[in-house]
């Protein structure tokens, strides 16, 4: 059987964790308690060096600590239902719009919370590496998010999935990036329409209580 390592209240791994029930894959789960520093521990660096979660171990002993290699892995171990495009353009605009929302939206937010949270002084970046805090990043971030939230709002106008006619990785990341917004107050605002529209079909699939 696999196995999650997984903490339920972070966003990476209920990326992971919405991934598998989408897929109705049954893993172990084991909780790595961030806020206690479990992720530290020798115990849990020894699974993995990074110190992050999700960890994904397989049943060759063989870890993956990367969303996207775990979906990737998961998507070839399952095929169906298709959460990565049915084709190779299908599956080029699951990536594209998966890296797209990751690196606009998920980052964006990550850098608010990461560069202002009095809990994560001098832990500006997941990992056990100590890095300050850059207060600027965090205002970038709040500069860049609703322009994100815009251009996701108006692709999503006359669409049902953010890419192809399927439910992908990409809905899945979107949905976990725009709840994480609320983290920082900093959820998209109520006019725009279609992404909300979308954000109520999103986390009424039973996979998104994972
Ligand atoms: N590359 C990883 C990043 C995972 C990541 O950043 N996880 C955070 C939780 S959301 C973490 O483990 N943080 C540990 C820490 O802050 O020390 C992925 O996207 O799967």
């Amino acid at each position: 059987m696999l196995t999650l390592y997984d903490y339920t209240p972070a966003p990476s791994p209920r990326r992971t964790r919405i991934f598998l029930a989408e897929k109705n894959i049954d893993v172990a789960n084991v909780q790595i308690d961030l806020r206690a520093g479990e992720q530290f521990n020798d115990q849990f660096r020894a699974v993995n060096p990074r110190s992050t979660v999700p960890a994904l171990k397989l049943e060759s002993g063989i870890i993956l600590t990367e969303n996207l290699a775990i979906a990737d892995y998961l998507n070839n171990l399952r095929p169906d239902p298709p959460l990565m495009g049915h084709d190779a353009v299908s599956r080029a605009e699951v990536l594209q719009w998966n890296s797209r929302i990751e690196m606009g939206g998920l980052m964006a937010v990550a850098e608010i919370l990461r560069n202002t949270s009095k809990g994560m002084i001098d832990r500006a970046l997941p990992g056990a590496l100590k890095l300050p805090q850059i207060p600027a990043l965090a205002e970038r971030g709040r500069l860049r998010l609703p322009e994100f939230y815009k251009h996701m709002n108006r692709h999503l106008e006359g669409r049902e999935f953010i890419a192809g006619d399927h439910y992908s990785l990409a809905d899945i990341t979107l949905l976990v990036t725009v709840d994480f917004s609320a983290w920082v107050k900093a959820s998209p605002d109520q006019n725009l329409t279609h992404l909300w529209r979308w954000h109520s079909m999103a986390s009424a699939r039973p996979a998104s209580k994972a």
